[in-house]
This record gives C-alpha cells, sequence and structure tokens, in this order.
C-alpha cells in the first residue's frame, strides 16, 4: 500500500538482509570506488564520500555542479547495476511503475561527516517518491518542510530503516547533523552507508 508523504519502516531489512547488502555493495566499491564530491563554485569538499549504481549516478565537483552522469568521475567507466534486493524493495515499498535509475551511495566514515539542510531537486521526475536505506552506524536525520525556514524534527536513523518520501516530503528539507560513531557493528571499518533510490527520468 502506498501513501503520500514521509513514512519510516524501522527494521525493514533484517540483520542477514543488511549483510548481504553490505556484501553486495563491497562488490559495487570495488567496480566504482568512492570518489570525493565539491561543492559548485567553491571546490569545498564534501565531508560525505559517494558512489552510486545504476543506469545513472549522482556527482557534484567545482566546475560542473550537481548533476547526473552514465559514468563514474575517475574512472569513466558506467556504474555497476542496482541490486536486485534494492529494486525488490523499491518495488515494495514505493508501488512506483517506473524502476529506480540512480543508487546514490553515501558514506559517512567518522563523526565529522554530514549533511546539510537541503533538498533533492536535481531529477526531471519530482513525482517519483525516493526510497532511503540506513546501514551501519545510527544517524541523527533532520526533516524539515518546503521552506527552509519551516520547522524540523530530529529523527534517529538506525542500521535497516528504509524511508520513503513522496508527494509532498519529496520536495522536503532534510540533512543529516551527525553520526553516532560505535553505534553498529555492521559495518567493519565502522561508520554510516546511506543507500538513496531516485527516479531522476520521467
Ligand atoms: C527527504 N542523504 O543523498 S537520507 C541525499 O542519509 C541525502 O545520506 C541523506 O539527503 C543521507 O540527498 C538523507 C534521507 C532522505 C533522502 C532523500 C530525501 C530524505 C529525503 C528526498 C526527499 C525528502
Ligand atoms: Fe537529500
Amino acid at each position: 500500500m502506498h501513501h503520500d508523504g514521509f513514512q519510516i519502516y524501522p527494521g525493514y531489512f533484517d540483520k542477514n538482509a543488511q549483510q548481504s547488502l553490505v556484501d553486495e555493495l563491497q562488490k559495487i566499491i570495488k567496480k566504482a570506488p568512492f570518489f570525493q564530491p565539491r561543492m559548485p563554485r567553491t571546490g569545498k569538499p564534501f565531508s560525505v564520500k559517494m558512489t552510486n549504481a545504476g543506469p545513472l549516478g549522482w556527482v557534484s565537483d567545482k566546475d560542473g555542479g550537481y548533476r547526473y552522469q552514465k559514468s563514474h568521475p575517475v574512472t569513466a567507466l558506467p556504474w555497476p547495476p542496482i541490486p536486485d534486493e534494492l529494486i525488490a524493495a523499491w518495488n515494495e515499498l514505493t508501488g512506483y511503475e517506473k524502476p529506480p535509475e540512480c543508487c546514490l551511495i553515501n558514506l559517512y566514515r567518522n563523526e565529522k561527516a554530514k549533511m546539510g539542510l537541503h533538498r533533492d531537486e536535481d531529477e526531471k521526475n519530482l513525482a517519483a517518491p525516493v526510497l532511503s536505506i540506513s546501514l551501519g552506524d545510527t544517524a541523527v536525520f533532520r526533516m524539515g518542510g518546503l521552506k527552509r525556514k519551516d520547522p524540523t524534527r530530529s529523527v534517529r536513523l538506525t542500521s535497516g530503516d528504509a524511508l520513503t518520501f513522496g508527494g509532498e516530503a519529496r520536495l522536503a528539507y532534510h540533512g543529516i547533523d551527525r553520526v553516532i560513531a560505535g553505534s553498529s557493528t555492521l559495518l567493519s571499518n565502522g561508520g554510516r552507508i546511506n543507500l538513496t533510490l531516485r527516479r531522476v527520468n520521467l
């Protein structure tokens, strides 16, 4: 059943499913290593490292800005495919008629990694929902409204949680205030990985 808005599915992926996602991610990262995204214009590096799976990947650098592209910015190779388990989760949780085109993989390696309040608006298709999956250390997630100054609330995201953002919530401001180091043993080097699945084109 699909509802509009912001939905959280605590512990959607059990321990076994989380471990098999980590195994799949390790294979992806060998072919498409984490890269260092940079802010448009200033070139300031993000504190989060990124890579992608799927036909399109989200990248950002000083000169090109935020964009989707078919290849890895360092290796120039196409992105690896999105794992079947993630496509299945997209189908079950979003019910959207078209498959996701991008699985952005964000790595929060230490307690300094965070993501400022922003909206996801680089997609042509803003009608499709977004699916987010948390793995590893707990994150302090901030969910706001449609305007930057709207009130926000703080939500803890733990390993295995899934969230969907559709309807009004699709363009809501959100960010990651911090990650709580040592709160999970899922990732052998610690830290947190967030997967964001998006439909980019109509
Ligand atoms: C609300 N990632 O990559 S996931 C991002 O945990 C991003 O790495 C964060 O925001 C992370 O753009 C937050 C939760 C999330 C993802 C997408 C959304 C919240 C969202 C899209 C629309 C509204
Ligand atoms: Fe976002």
